[in-house]
């Protein structure tokens, strides 16, 4: 290694050197500065989405960007870019940050405007691009499984605020893994209004019965998870029949395997809900299978840097 290429390591490695992308240019990250007005702050008024970069290859990028747009639609908001503009900021936000693996956040905000709930005078969404090394969750909850509980906070109403809308808004979720991690739980499975499961805080669920693949409608409150598909895809190709339906907190106590998805998640394996544990209350055989699917999958079903 030169000592330019130890350099960029030593300076990826420490949130002051890296590049962030702001409206159109890669700034240093003292310099990636959004206003006090800007409604993404001031109300959460905004979108955005969590993307995984694996081996060089961002995975699902264009759904990902898909499904950015759209949110922007469903909140009114334009993107000032275009996708495939968005794709190359996206691209060279993480070359510019020496990254082969890591976890990608790109957000829009409503832009700055007043201090009143009007989009009206919010002219210029800002478009930001954080890429950095993923935190991976421990080890642990894939060998072991994860414990979750059902928490008392409701996922939101679609008819409220669509949970298809992936904004900054994340307020209904943090309530609801305050109460979890209030009572020694990392994740929690989270209700709709009628009591049906939704999803969990960050992550969408799916359980095995009697060799049938469960998982909540996207109807029932839930995000519609890139992993989501992509386990759909997997169940697909190993002819596992799926059934997305209503699912109660019964379903889920009595299911012979149960995991979670989502982009920094991956595939994690649930060994108990509500402490009725799961099957064995180990890791479930056919989660093992899907985890190693998708490991298979995640350098190849992507956009090259
Ligand atoms: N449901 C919710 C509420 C989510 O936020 C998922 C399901 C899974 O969707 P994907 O498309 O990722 O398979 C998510 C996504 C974080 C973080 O920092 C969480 C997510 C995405 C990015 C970051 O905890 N969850």
């Amino acid at each position: 290694m030169c000592a330019r290429q130890i350099i960029n390591v030593l300076q990826s490695n420490d949130i002051n050197y890296m590049k962030i992308f702001l409206n159109n240019q890669l700034v240093n990250s003292e310099d990636a500065k959004v206003s006090v007005f800007d409604h993404g702050l001031l109300y959460g008024d905004g979108i955005f989405e969590g993307i995984r970069l694996y081996d060089g290859c961002i995975f699902k990028l264009e759904e990902h960007l898909i499904r950015l747009e759209q949110s922007a639609k469903a909140i009114m908001l334009e993107i000032p870019m275009d996708r495939s503009a968005l794709r190359e900021a996206v691209c060279k936000t993480c070359r510019a940050n020496n990254l082969k693996d890591g976890y990608i956040r790109l957000l829009v905000t409503r832009g700055v405007g007043n201090l009143g709930l009007s989009i009206k005078n919010c002219h210029q969404p800002q478009i930001i691009i954080i890429a950095d090394k993923i935190q991976l969750y421990p080890s642990e909850y894939y060998e072991k499984g994860l414990k979750i509980i059902t928490v008392p906070t409701r996922r939101n109403n679609s008819a409220a605020l669509p949970p298809t809308i992936k904004s900054l808004n994340y307020l209904n979720n943090i309530l609801a893994k305050i109460e979890a991690q209030n009572l020694g739980y990392q994740e929690a499975i989270m209700l709709n209004d009628q009591g049906f499961v939704a999803e969990c805080t960050g992550d969408n669920i799916f359980l095995l019965k009697e060799g049938t693949l469960y998982t909540p409608r996207i109807a029932a409150g839930s995000l519609k998870g890139i992993t989501r598909q992509v386990v759909l895809d997997i169940a697909d190709a190993l002819n596992i029949p799926v059934q997305e339906e209503d699912i109660t907190r019964y379903d889920t106590w009595v299911a012979d395997e149960l995991f979670l998805t989502g982009t920094a998640a991956e595939i994690v394996p649930i060994v108990e809900v509500d402490a009725r544990s799961i099957g064995e209350g180990t890791p479930g055989t056919v989660t093992a299978q899907f985890l190693k699917a998708f490991k298979k999958k995640v350098s190849k079903d992507g956009v090259m840097l």
